[in-house]
């Protein structure tokens, strides 16, 4: 399996997370590559390849251009307008003001292209962004070409980022970048399976009125899980994307047993609604020693996921998204590749 990494990734690097009511060294780190990367090279799970450049287009077609305007001058905005610390917001167009201005400055901005306060933009974010959805494009270019899988380290990850906001860490919406790709190279219809902790909020919004992307989630149950204002069963998409979008929320502390029995439900709907290409927001948070997740797998459970992933029997690629108990991402990662691997030999 072809293994997609770029070292720019890197360059998203804050210093600060709003967390429980305190900054705190960001739990989405520069290390979580390296731990990684430290793993697939020790197993020699496959090779790795650095992704080309594929520009801004690639996301314009999915991403507000001028929310792609506004992540590329944010911090030089920042910086420009005096301020010392990272830029982090603290005003929205809440309920019960209006959501159709945009305002001129950069704390205006920021309220109206943010969609949570943990994830502060610092120097080189944009940059980090960018080299992450290369990875994605890296990897899907050539699973469309072979047929092979692939997996892509993107980081930042993608999945909170919806059409024009950032946030839970996202910043470009890495499967929904890869998934249109695919579409504007031939393919028909997109399965974007989501198996991170967290609710795909941004994937489900970017795609909610289309039938050309089945979207599938499980994860936490918003009712006490972020991103808490979507998620929820009775989201199905909206005019010709009613049925194209699947959720399933499910309590902390759901058994992986439990888990395995929705992921099988999700694939059998993957199979019949006709999908030609299989995208995978792969967050390996549901480990049970996450920090910041409910779930309970085990080091040993990737590897089913990734056999059961590979059941799909569909070209698929597999994107890095969450995952924060450093020392054990780069063995769940590498377990999900594995198991994987086994599935289709
Ligand atoms: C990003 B991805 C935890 C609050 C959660 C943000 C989580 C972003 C997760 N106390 N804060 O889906 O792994
Ligand atoms: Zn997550």
């Amino acid at each position: 399996m072809l293994i997609f990494h770029s070292d720019n990734t890197r360059l998203r690097q804050a210093r600060t997370e709003l967390h429980d009511g305190t900054l705190v060294a960001p739990f989405e780190c520069p290390e979580r590559i390296d731990l990684v990367l430290k793993h697939i090279q020790k197993t020699a799970v496959g090779e790795v390849r650095e992704p080309k450049s594929y520009g801004l287009d690639p996301v314009l077609a999915v991403h507000d251009a001028g929310y792609v305007n506004f992540l590329a001058d944010c911090w030089h905005e920042w910086v420009a307008a005096g301020h010392e610390g990272e830029a982090i917001p603290n005003i929205w167009p809440a309920r019960t003001m209006r959501g159709d201005r945009i305002p001129h400055t950069v704390s205006g901005k920021l309220g109206y292209y943010a969609l949570a306060a943990e994830t502060s933009i610092t120097e080189g974010t944009f940059e980090a962004a960018m080299a992450s959805k290369d990875v994605a494009l890296g990897a899907t270019s050539h699973t469309l070409a072979t047929g092979e899988p692939s997996y892509g380290l993107c980081r930042p990850p993608g999945h909170h980022a919806a059409v024009d906001q950032f946030g839970g860490y996202c910043f470009f919406n890495n499967a929904a970048v890869a998934a249109q790709w695919a579409l504007n190279q031939g393919k028909r219809r997109v399965a974007i399976l989501d198996v991170d902790f967290h609710h795909g909020n941004g994937t489900q919004q970017i795609f909610y009125e289309r039938d050309d992307v089945l979207f599938i989630s499980l994860h936490g149950d918003p009712e006490v899980t972020f991103p808490y204002y979507l998620g929820y069963a009775d989201e199905t998409g909206l005019g010709s994307g009613e049925g194209f979008n699947v959720n399933y929320p499910l309590p902390p502390g759901t058994s992986v047993a439990t888990w395995m029995a929705t992921l099988d439900n999700a694939l059998g709907q993957i199979k019949q609604t006709q999908c030609d290409m299989l995208i995978v927001s792969l967050g390996v948070d549901i480990f049970e020693g996450d920090p910041i997740s409910a779930f309970t797998f085990k080091n040993s459970d990737f590897e089913i996921l990734g056999q059961r992933l590979s059941s799909a029997d569909l070209p698929t690629v597999l994107l890095m998204e969450g995952g924060y108990a450093v020392d054990d991402i780069g063995i769940n990662v590498v377990n999900v590749l594995q198991g994987f691997k086994q599935g289709i030999s």
